[in-house]
C-alpha cells in the first residue's frame, strides 16, 4: 500500500527542552550486544521478541518495605498480586524446562523473589536453581534481583556461576530519605530500625552495586518513584548509579491500592501519574540508559513483557519430564534474526520519511502492538499502549501505558474507555492493526486520531509515514 508523504517543512518545530531522540534506525543497534542481544528487560528492542520467566524459590525477606505486604508479590520485580506457588529448587527446574519446552520465546530465568533472592535460607535456592538450569539449559540467560542488602558478600559466588544480570532495587542514596521507605531490616542477627537501618541498608546496596559492576557484571538499578518521599531525590540517585557505572536505570511508578493492605497503601500515600513519572524520568534521563519498557512483572510471571502465561504452567498442570525441542528453541532465534535484519531496513526507511518532514513539531502518539516490533494490536484487544513523541529528528519511546482493553468479545466496556482515555492522555493518534466504529468515535470525542492505514507495518515506519502524511491520514475501516 502507498502512502503519500507530505513535507511539512513550512511548520516551525518548537524549540522546547527534550530528551535526546533516538534515528528509528537506531533502536536496532543493542542487537549488536551479544550480552542483552535477548535480554527482554536489558534490551528495549529484544522485548519484542523474547520473553523471560521468574521461578519463585526465594520467599524469605531481609528488609521491609512500606510498598510490600508480604502475602504479596515482591513490589520490587511485581505488580502486587498473591504468588501462585512457591517452589523447591527442583519444582523450579520442573518448571523451567516445561516452559523451555513450550516457549521458544523464553531467554531468560529470573528470580525476583517473591522475597529478596539473597536474604538468608534463599540464596542457597537461588545458586542452586540458577546452577541446575545453566546446566540444563546453556542458552539461557540467569538472571537475578535483590534489594543489595546481601549482595556485596554474594558477587564472587553470582560470578563463579556466570551470571551478569544483576539488578538492584535503590530507592534513595540518603538516609534521611530511606528511613521513610524503610522502618527495618535484618542485618548480621540484629534488627536494625530508623535512621540506621535505612543507613545500613543504603550503604551496603551502594557497595554490592560497585563490587557487581567491578565484577563485570551489567547491573541494573530499579527505582520506586514514591510522590512527595524521593521523586525530588531520585535524579541524585540517577546521578550516583550512574557514577558507579550501572548498566541502565528502571523508575517504575509505586503501587499502593490500600486493597494489597501495604504502609503505603494504608496510609493514603498516593501513585505517581504518568505526568509525575513522565517528569521524573526526564529530570534524570538527560543523557541517560533509563529504562521505559518495564511491565512490574510478578515475581512467578512467564512470557513476554506484558503478558503473563503463568497458570499455563502451575505445579498440576507440569509434565514430569518436558521434551525440550532445541531445534526449535534455534529455529526461532533464526526467525528472530531475519526479523530484526527486516525490522533495521524498515527503520532506516523511517529515517529517511522523517527527513522530508523538517521542521515540524514534536506530536505524541500511541501503538498496539502484540510483538515483533510491529503495528498488530486490534484497538479493542489491546491491554497496553506504546506511546512515543515523534518529530522530524527522531522517534522517543515516552513508555507503555496500560488500561484493560475495551473489547468483551461482541461489546465495549464503557469503564475501561474512560481508563483507556487516561492511558492516552496528551496522544493525537493511536495506530493499530484495526479498530471499530464505536470506539473510533469516543476516541475522535477526545481528540484523538484512531489510525489503521499503518497495520503491520513495523512500528518505526508506521510513526514516521504517518507523521510525514499528516496532511492525508490513512482511511479507518470499521
Ligand atoms: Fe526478571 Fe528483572 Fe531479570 Fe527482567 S523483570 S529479574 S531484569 S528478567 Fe524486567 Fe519485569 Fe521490569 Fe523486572 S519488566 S519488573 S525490569
Ligand atoms: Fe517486599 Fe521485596 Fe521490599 Fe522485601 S525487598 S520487603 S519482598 S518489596
Amino acid at each position: 500500500m502507498s502512502r503519500p508523504v507530505v513535507t511539512l517543512a513550512s511548520i516551525k518545530r518548537l524549540s522546547e527542552p527534550e530528551r535526546p531522540k533516538i534515528k528509528a534506525s537506531s533502536s536496532c543497534a543493542s542487537a549488536s550486544d551479544p550480552r542483552i542481544a535477548d535480554h527482554p528487560c536489558y534490551s528495549e528492542e529484544a522485548h519484542h521478541y523474547f520473553a523471560r520467566m521468574h521461578v519463585a524459590v526465594a520467599p524469605a525477606c531481609n528488609i521491609q518495605c512500606n510498598y510490600c505486604n508480604r502475602k504479596f508479590d515482591c513490589a520490587n520485580e511485581s505488580r502486587p498480586g498473591v504468588v501462585s506457588e512457591k517452589l523447591t529448587v527442583e519444582e523450579g527446574l520442573q518448571k523451567v524446562l516445561a516452559v523451555a519446552a513450550k516457549v521458544p520465546q523464553m531467554s531468560v530465568v529470573g528470580i525476583a523473589g517473591p522475597g529478596d533472592s539473597l536474604a538468608g535460607a534463599s540464596a542457597p535456592k537461588t545458586f542452586a536453581l540458577f546452577k541446575a538450569v545453566r546446566a540444563a539449559l546453556p542458552d539461557v540467560k540467569l538472571c537475578l534481583s535483590t534489594n543489595g542488602l546481601a549482595l556485596a558478600e554474594h558477587v564472587p559466588q553470582l560470578q563463579e556461576l556466570g551470571i551478569d544480570h544483576i539488578t538492584v532495587t535503590l530507592n534513595a542514596v540518603d538516609a534521611e530519605v530511606g528511613e521513610k521507605i524503610y522502618p527495618w531490616i535484618f542485618w548480621q542477627g540484629r534488627r536494625l530500625t530508623g535512621r540506621e537501618a535505612a543507613q545500613t541498608l543504603l550503604e551496603r546496596q551502594l557497595l554490592g552495586i560497585e563490587k557487581a559492576v567491578q565484577a563485570g557484571m551489567l547491573v541494573k538499578i530499579n527505582s520506586v518513584l514514591i510522590p512527595g518521599i524521593n521523586d525530588d531525590h531520585l535524579p541524585l540517585v540517577h546521578k550516583a548509579v550512574q557514577e558507579r557505572g550501572v548498566f541502565l536505570h528502571n523508575i517504575m511508578p509505586l503501587i499502593s491500592n490500600p486493597e494489597h493492605g501495604t504502609v503505603f497503601g494504608l496510609a493514603g500515600q498516593p501513585a505517581p501519574t504518568n505526568a509525575q513519572l513522565e517528569s521524573v524520568q526526564e529530570a534524570c534521563g538527560i543523557d541517560a540508559k533509563l529504562m521505559r519498557h518495564c511491565r512490574q512483572c510478578r515475581a512467578d510471571a512467564v512470557g513476554m513483557l506484558g503478558e503473563d502465561r503463568g497458570q499455563e504452567f502451575t505445579s498440576d498442570k507440569l509434565p514430569a519430564q518436558a521434551q525440550i525441542n532445541h531445534e526449535a528453541r534455534h529455529l526461532y532465534r533464526s526467525v528472530v534474526a531475519e526479523e530484526r535484519a527486516d525490522r533495521k531496513a524498515a527503520a532506516l526507511r523511517a529515517d529517511a520519511a522523517l527527513a522530508l518532514a523538517a521542521h515540524s513539531p514534536k506530536r505524541r502518539v500511541a501503538v498496539c502492538t502484540k510483538g515483533g516490533g510491529r503495528i498488530n494490536e486490534h484497538f479493542g484487544h489491546a491491554r497496553e499502549f506504546r506511546l512515543y513523541d515523534v518529530d522530524a529528528t527522531g522517534l522517543s519511546f515516552v513508555g507503555v501505558r496500560r488500561a484493560d482493553n475495551y473489547c468483551q468479545g461482541g461489546w465495549g466496556e464503557d469503564d475501561n474507555m474512560e481508563a483507556i482515555l487516561k492511558a492516552l492522555e496528551g496522544c493525537e493518534a493511536v495506530l493499530v492493526s484495526k479498530i471499530g466504529r464505536c470506539p473510533k468515535d469516543e476516541l475522535a470525542k477526545a481528540g484523538i486520531d484512531a489510525v489503521d492505514g499503518y497495520a503491520l507495518s513495523y512500528i518505526e515506519e508506521g510513526l514516521s509515514n504517518w507523521y510525514a502524511g499528516l496532511a492525508l491520514p490513512a482511511r479507518i475501516s470499521a
